[in-house]
């Protein structure tokens, strides 16, 4: 999954494609390097961001909807109003990094539009997440989560097997609590569904390599946490750097079953 963000002020790569132009070759390209969905988003979740109203987060991605119309897409939102015009037009995952519970009306929208969706684990909201996060066990409290937000889904009427689940890595969880949700994934995919693991350069990366004030990481250690993801079972790795991502996994792949799986 190739990281599209429409924003000024996302944490790694804020208002680098904010012209429409820019955000659609930008696009395109991340499907061309391997990218077998490019995932679009309009508001930064980065610790300490502010909500953006939905007229100026539709604002944001609809022409690069528009223009990128086509390839396969997952819009990054969690507002019912802009997922209904991202699945109108043509968008096939809704990646909702509250896991619907922001916005009652958005669960209806992905049940009735037969879309897949992405449900996330978040303590907190992003303004506040990072303040202390605090868990009886990071990886059974997640995963007792991603359970219960799993349960939900289905009880409004989303067909099971278009759901897929994700530990939020970075989202209200200190450095070695990201570091323990991939060591112990086996638990998360235990719950049955594919797990998605969105590890680029973000902060914990810059931490693991000895800078404890790091508010993002490098490509190359975003590639080990990738890879390493990859290896114990998750499906869905959401990257900043495709074409060099695409490259390790290919390789990590290979080695796992003797041929390129893509
Ligand atoms: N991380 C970010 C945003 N959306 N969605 C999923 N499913 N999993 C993630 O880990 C995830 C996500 C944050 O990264 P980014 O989009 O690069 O930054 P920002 O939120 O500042 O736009």
């Amino acid at each position: 999954m190739g990281v599209l963000n429409v924003t000024p002020d996302s944490f790694s790569d804020g208002g680098e494609f904010a012209r429409p132009a820019d955000a659609i070759a930008r696009g395109r390209r991340l499907q061309e390097e391997g990218a077998a969905i490019v995932d679009v988003g309009g508001e930064s979740t980065r610790p300490g961001a502010d909500p953006v109203p939905v007229e100026e987060e539709l604002r944001r991605v609809m022409p690069v909807l528009e223009g990128l119309r086509g390839i396969p897409l997952s819009i990054d939102t969690s507002k019912a109003a802009v997922a209904r015009r991202a699945l109108e037009l043509g968008a096939e995952l809704v990646n909702d990094v509250t896991a619907l519970r922001a916005d009652p009306a958005l669960a209806r929208v992905v049940a009735e539009s037969g879309a897949y969706v992405c449900l996330m684990h978040m303590l907190g909201e992003p303004r506040t997440m990072q303040a202390a996060p605090r868990y009886e066990d990071v990886v059974s409290d997640v995963a007792a989560f991603l359970e219960e937000r799993l349960a939900f889904a289905v009880r409004e009427g989303i067909a099971e097997e278009r759901i897929c689940l994700d530990p939020g890595i970075g989202f209200g969880k200190t450095p070695d609590q990201n570091l323990e949700l991939i060591r112990r994934l086996d638990r998360l995919l235990a719950i049955g569904r594919p797990i998605v693991v969105g590890f680029s350069r973000k902060s914990t990366l810059g931490r693991v390599l000895g800078d404890p004030r790091a508010t993002t990481g490098t490509m190359p250690a975003s590639i080990g946490a990738a890879i390493t993801a990859y290896e114990r079972g998750a499906t869905v790795l959401r990257v900043h750097d495709v074409r060099e991502t695409y490259e390790a996994l290919a390789v990590a792949a290979a080695v796992a079953h003797g041929k390129v799986t893509r």
